[in-house]
């Protein structure tokens, strides 16, 4: 396995730069309407809660059975119920990005959850089980030493396989297939490689299409092919002040009555950008910010992750997102200061009921 890494990370070097993202002349941003979140995380026993990235979960048949995890990137992983609680905590290392898929273990119907592991350098796996909705750990896996810290991440499952794949601050992106070696252990084997210019962190696959998108902090997102790896990235939106104001941080994808949303955090104005990308194409639908309804407002915004349709109380969907710092829900909603360091950074709930009412999507 050795030899074929050192050679695809070779490639990883010499791969081919795309364009330049286009930029375009100073505009105000795009107005983004107020959308109030319904609940938040708490973590009653931790004040330095340091949240990055949520991805939302339910059971295949039923909906009322959801879960909601965040990492912390000093300590580990959180497992809340929908209504905000922790149900679990796993003191696993400094975790980045999360994400999951449904995978098949020893004929049982099981949940991947993995994160980018900032200390070991790795990915950190778990099982979630469905039926008694318990995390539980499954192994650590290396990247290679080469790579470093391993930073943005998201899954896919594509062709029946199911890809786990890290970037990093200089803009490498690896895809490895992931799945249970014969120690019943994950094992992950290295299928595709990427290099963006600079630093990527917030990434998700539309499983149906094979499309991954990359967001480069200071650049834009980026679309390329799990289908097609040797295509070169394709820029689907710049950094440019008005819909996406560095940095680029979570991407995430929500379907709806057979269109498909992806969704942007405009981290430099606290505000979520969203496409149509149904077809191929792109789309410009509309931003919002999240805040209001006795709520603090969403600043910094950086992970985020949708579920589409039922999920919890949610008959359409939802989407979690983090909040760099959890006040009260007295604040100005307008006024984004807040003393982050004396708060809990958390996650807040939105609906997307709400979202589209705000967007006016039908
Ligand atoms: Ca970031
Ligand atoms: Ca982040
Ligand atoms: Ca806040
Ligand atoms: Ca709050």
């Amino acid at each position: 396995m050795r030899a074929p890494l050192l050679a695809a990370l070779a490639l990883v070097a010499g791969c081919a730069v795309p364009q330049a993202a286009p930029r375009t002349a100073a505009l105000p941003p795009v107005e983004a309407p107020w959308v109030a979140a319904v609940l938040e995380t708490r973590v009653a026993d931790n004040p330095k809660v340091d949240a990055d990235d949520p991805v939302l979960w339910r059971h295949p048949e039923d909906p009322s059975r959801a879960l909601f995890i965040g990492t912390d990137k000093s300590i580990g992983l959180y497992v809340h119920g929908m209504d905000g609680a922790v149900r679990q905590f796993l003191a696993d290392g400094p975790m980045n990005n999360v994400d999951l898929r449904p995978i098949m273990l020893d004929g049982r119907p099981m949940v991947l959850v993995a994160a980018t592991e900032r200390a070991k350098f790795g990915i950190m796996t778990w099982l979630l089980d469905p039926e008694t909705l318990k995390v539980e750990r499954w192994g650590h896996l290396p990247t290679p030493r080469q790579f470093g810290e391993p930073y943005g991440f998201c899954m896919g499952q594509v062709d029946g396989e199911t890809l786990v794949i890290p970037n990093n601050k200089k803009g490498a992106v690896l895809a490895f297939a992931i799945a249970p070696g014969a120690d019943g252990k994950p094992a992950m084997q290295l299928r595709h490689s990427w290099k963006l210019r600079s630093q990527t962190e917030g990434c998700v696959v539309n499983d149906e299409t094979g499309d991954l998108y990359v967001g480069e902090e200071d650049r834009g997102i980026w679309q390329m092919s799990l289908r097609r790896p040797a295509e070169a990235p394709r820029s689907i939106a710049g950094v440019d002040g008005r819909i996406m104001v560095a940095d680029v941080e979570g991407l995430t994808l929500m379907r709806d009555a057979g269109r498909t949303f992806l969704i942007a955090s405009s981290q430099g104005d606290s505000a979520f950008a969203v496409w149509d990308i149904a077809g191929g194409a792109h789309d410009f639908i509309g931003r919002f910010r999240v805040g209001g309804g006795g709520i603090d407002p969403v600043t910094q915004t950086d992970g985020l992750s949708a579920w589409s349709g039922p999920i919890g109380t949610y008959p359409e969907g939802a989407i979690a997102v983090h909040d760099h710092c959890d006040g009260d829900g007295h604040e100005d909603p307008s006024d984004a200061v807040c003393d982050s360091d004396a708060k809990q950074q958390n996650y807040k709930l939105v609906d997307w009921r709400d979202v589209k009412k705000a967007l006016g999507i039908r």
